[in-house]
């Protein structure tokens, strides 16, 4: 039998293969590009759009990237063991078209010193920092935006500003180094599925800084800015069946490979303060602005995602690929977005919406990829208000039919709660999640109260949606059908209500 050997250069080189890769030399600190979060999303999406611009501009070669871990040391030890190359295995049903990316250049762990990753984002060759670090990694409060001063991570920081462990913490304290070692202009650029990512992140920064370092503030006005974009690419996390699919598929083992959704797309505003890659040689939109592509985005893509989560999960469906297999599933999220998410909607110029929709629905469908409904159902409290709450808002505003989006909140109601229509416990894992289930315990038995009680995390729902009694009374309908019907039967009678 022959030995698999590892993915790494040598072993590629030696199968014939050759790709382009950035230009890397670890004393001058280059690459330029310091990306925080570096997972699979980021693997399938930006490095993936960075390796299209060099293989079709080897100019773009000066971009490289350098990723940062926050969690653990696994995944910078994992790359580093194969040159920090990796497979990404793009997929449509029974169609495979397997890559090598070499974008990524070095991966640092910031737990092995609070000051490294701050040093590299103040060293001047870091011309671009950009960030996939999920919704909670922004530290604020999901309903309005705001820094969350109380927020354990931040207050920490503020006591000790030099050595920061959140990501804010460390990009302030990377902008004062730079300010004090003239580093020149630098962008910031969140790639998180949040409303207007850019515009927030900007947000938080600078309130942070006006705790930190108020006198970094003008600097900023001049040096930084803050680019908005909407990514988008199905991205499930890689199991161990992929590993052994790859190494088939390779002929050489990689322990970290990328699964991704054949479709990708990526629209960035063009504000970009130290240059950029030539990314629209790649296929993305560099446009001026980018707002309703976002909103467009987060309302019927991830509010539907999110919605099929929670009540295919309650339903018994392990993947989004299985729900969409049941009739039910496919006929309530279109009326969904048909009746009471698109007529509230601002569609970008030149987008066939309809189109959009059925893509939407066939991407959701695609049965190459097992995304399971556990892995979108998490951190919930984060994600509801750009995703699903902000329809809400636009269907009450616009007396629009708002069932469907009801029963989805109802759906994430009974799923934070913690036990499913089995009886059995639901691993819920989001920042609120103690106080989420210690709401279900207080409210035992009583749908209205429970309904009530979590209209009042102010976080997710703000002041104003507890108010209306028009959404309260649907939630509370929904979740009574949740409790008194499952998941199934009530997805199948929203659908054809
Ligand atoms: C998903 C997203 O896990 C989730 O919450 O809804 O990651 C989704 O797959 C991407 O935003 C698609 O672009």
């Amino acid at each position: 039998m022959t030995e698999i050997k590892r993915l790494n250069a040598a072993n590629l080189a030696g199968l014939g293969s050759e790709i382009r890769r950035p230009d890397f030399n670890p004393s001058t600190l280059l690459p330029g590009i310091m990306h925080l979060g570096i997972g699979a999303f980021h693997r399938a999406h930006m490095a993936f759009h960075t390796q299209r611009a060099i293989n079709n501009d080897p100019a773009n070669a000066a971009w490289g990237i350098r990723g940062v871990s926050f969690r653990s040391p696994a995944i910078r030890d994992t790359l580093a063991d194969q040159d920090y190359l990796y497979a990404l295995s793009s997929r449509e049903n029974e169609n495979e078209e397997l890559e090598i990316i070499g974008t990524v250049r070095d991966v640092i762990f910031t737990g092995d010193g609070p000051g490294i990753c701050p040093a590299l984002i103040g060293d001047e060759t870091t011309k671009i920092v950009s960030m996939t670090i999920t919704e909670k990694g922004y530290c604020h409060d999901p309903a309005t935006g705001q820094l969350d001063e109380t927020h354990s991570g931040i207050v920490a920081d503020l006591k000790n500003i030099n050595q920061p462990t959140t990501a804010i913490g460390a990009i302030v304290q990377g902008l004062r180094l730079r300010r004090d070692a003239h580093g020149g202009p630098v962008t910031l650029l969140s790639c998180d599925n949040l409303p207007s990512n850019g515009a927030m992140l900007e947000r938080i920064i600078r309130r942070y800084t006006e705790l930190a370092d108020p006198s970094l503030i003008s600097w900023m006005d001049d040096t930084v800015s803050f680019p908005k974009c909407m990514v988008d690419r199905i991205v499930p996390a890689t199991t161990n069946d992929d590993r052994v699919h790859i190494e088939k598929a390779l002929g050489l083992r990689d322990q970290s490979p990328v699964i991704a959704e054949a479709f990708s797309q990526w629209v960035i505003e063009d504000n970009f303060k130290a240059g950029r890659p030539s990314w629209e040689n790649a296929g993305v939109e560099m446009v001026g602005e980018v707002e309703d592509y976002e909103t467009m985005k987060l309302r019927l893509l991830n509010g539907p995602h999110s919605a099929s989560a929670y009540l295919g999960y309650l339903a018994g469906f392990e993947t989004v690929s299985d729900l969409m297999s049941h009739e039910v599933f496919p006929k309530f999220l279109r009326r969904m977005m048909d009746e009471e998410i698109n007529p509230g909607l601002s569609v970008p110029v030149g987008v066939n919406i309809e189109a959009y929709k059925s893509s939407v629905l066939e991407r959701f469908a695609n049965r190459a990829l097992a995304h399971r409904t556990h892995q979108i159902a998490m951190d919930g409290s984060q994600k509801l208000p750009q995703r699903l709450l902000g329809s809400v808002r636009s269907a009450l505003k616009n007396n629009l039919p708002l069932d469907c989006l009801a029963l989805s909140v109802a759906a994430w109601m009974r799923y934070v709660t913690g036990i499913d229509e089995q009886g059995k416990t639901i691993e819920v894992s989001d920042p609120l999640a103690s106080e989420l289930a210690s709401i279900a315990e207080t409210s035992t038995g009583d749908i209205a109260k429970l309904v009530e009680n979590y209209l009042h995390v102010s976080e997710i729902f703000e002041n104003d949606l507890p108010q209306s009694k028009k959404f309260k009374d649907a939630v509370t309908k929904a979740l009574e059908s949740l409790t008194n019907k499952g998941a199934l039967q009530s997805v199948a009678d929203y659908a054809r209500k």
